[in-house]
């Protein structure tokens, strides 16, 4: 009688564990599904703003971005500029948005331009914490030295020896970066640096593209619309209360069109033209997000690269492609 009931029970358990695990391969198979579904809608959509900046540009070819855009009268086109504004792709097999950004964006890791030079009005962030700043400081020393071609050491820079002993080698590069997040391999960076966490990448760095392809003029101020509150501070000398003040402004200009001579005094509104470009450079940075339905899993696709109507060689060679 005992036997019979363990073996009915050790039945009953059997059953369990196959249904369960069966419903969990559903669930897999669901999520995978949903994703993948996700990822032809994302890159589906960033091929679809392509051609639409690319009207847009030969439509309005003056690419500054003075003010808010809302169609009116006869003109009832959406707008893709390089500012920001979400883009909706609704689909009956899921939801898509997308921004268009512009590609100079944040500090210039331009090292054979400027050296660290641009760099160094993040350390004025710093000026209440001496440690910090201290810290930072020591950081440029090991940037400059992974990026010269010398393995000469600055006094709290880091060569080829330092690297092997850590296990690190073969770095140093002693060369330009070819792409902006190996900035990370460098001890102390992401300290200072803090990659986003869902892709990995260093939105406040500006991109390095790879060999060959051109890249904007460093000289180039980065785009007001993808400034992050760090760099408003740090070029404008703001206070985090004054930053938010802008950071809102901005919002408001994205989500509600509205001007920022309605958000901001004509003296913030003048420095920040002074120090931030408010005109495309022609390098976008598109970044769309796909879900196969609301509550769904979802991917990000983002991807860079240079248009104009001319359509000049190289055309649409992407600078960045990556998937989240
Ligand atoms: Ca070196």
């Amino acid at each position: 009688m005992i036997i019979v009931l363990a073996i009915l029970a050790l039945a009953a358990l059997l059953a369990g564990a196959t249904v369960s695990e069966s419903q969990l391969a559903a669930g897999m198979a669901h999520t995978a599904n949903d994703q993948e579904r996700a990822a032809w809608l994302a890159e589906s959509a960033v091929n679809r703003t392509q051609w639409l900046l690319l009207q847009d540009i030969t439509a309005y070819p003056d690419r500054t971005l003075d003010q808010p855009t809302t169609p009116t009268g006869l003109d009832s086109r959406e707008r893709f500029r390089a500012d920001g504004v979400a883009h909706r792709f609704p689909r009956a097999d899921g939801d898509c948005t997308v921004t268009i950004t512009d590609m100079a964006s944040g500090w210039d890791l331009n090292l054979a331009a400027a050296g660290t030079a641009g760099l160094q009005t993040l350390g004025d962030l710093f000026s209440r914490e001496p440690a910090r700043r201290e810290a930072f400081t020591d950081l440029l020393d090991k940037i400059q030295d992974y990026s010269d071609t010398d393995d000469l050491v600055r006094r709290h820079g880091l060569e080829r020896e330092d690297y092997a002993r850590a296990g690190q080698a073969p770095l140093p590069r002693n060369a330009q970066p070819q792409f902006r997040e190996e900035l990370l391999w460098i001890p102390g960076a992401a300290d200072f640096f803090p990659a986003d966490p869902g892709s990995g990448r260093l939105p406040e760095l500006r991109l390095v593209p790879p060999p060959g392809l051109a890249r904007p003029a460093p000289s180039l101020r980065p785009s007001f619309f993808t400034a992050t509150e760090r760099l408003l501070r740090a070029r404008l000398g703001l206070d985090e209360t004054a930053a938010k003040t802008v950071l809102d402004a901005r919002r408001r200009w994205q989500e509600e069109a509205i001007p920022l001579e309605s958000s901001l005094d004509a003296s913030l509104r003048s420095r920040l033209r002074q120090e931030f470009l408010f005109r495309e450079s022609g390098y976008y940075t598109v970044t769309a997000t796909a879900t196969a339905g609301e509550g769904r899993p979802g991917r990000t696709l983002v991807a860079s690269f240079r248009a104009d109507r001319t359509m000049a060689s190289p055309f649409l060679r992407y600078h960045e492609w990556q998937w989240q």
